[in-house]
């Protein structure tokens, strides 16, 4: 069922407190940790505790949820203290998504090039 926990997923286990994390930031629904290998200073990434497995599937499936992640994105900014920061939703391999569980990356603490690769 969607949303539903998956055994196999790596940050539905975070979420699940089966594995190590970086916590910086937990609501209700969300949760946000530290990226494992961060490409800038701040590197944090914005998950919902249900499983959906990518953005698109998140979007369409629980857009209430999607809205509670982006919201939680900016409150990590404010946190770190960025005053400007990227917000990226890597979704399907092609485009560099590895894990399967939707995120959002939260990248900030440097200069940021445009476009990204
Ligand atoms: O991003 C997936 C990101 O997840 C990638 O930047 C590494 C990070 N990652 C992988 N395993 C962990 C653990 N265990 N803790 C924290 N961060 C982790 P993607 O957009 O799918 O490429």
């Amino acid at each position: 069922m969607a949303g539903e926990a998956q055994d196999d997923c790596l940050f539905c286990k975070i979420v699940a407190g089966q594995i190590p994390a970086t916590i910086v930031r937990q609501t209700a629904t969300t949760v946000a940790f530290r990226d494992i290998n961060p490409k800038a200073p701040v590197h944090v990434l914005v998950i919902p505790k249900a499983h959906y497995p990518d953005a698109a599937s998140l979007a369409e499936g629980a857009p209430e949820l999607a809205a509670d992640v982006l919201r939680e994105t900016r409150a990590v900014a404010e946190e770190e203290k960025l005053e400007s920061y990227r917000t990226v939703f890597n979704t399907g391999a092609g485009a560099g998504q590895t894990v399967f569980h939707a995120h959002a990356h939260v990248l900030g603490g440097r200069g940021l090039q445009w476009p990204p690769g």
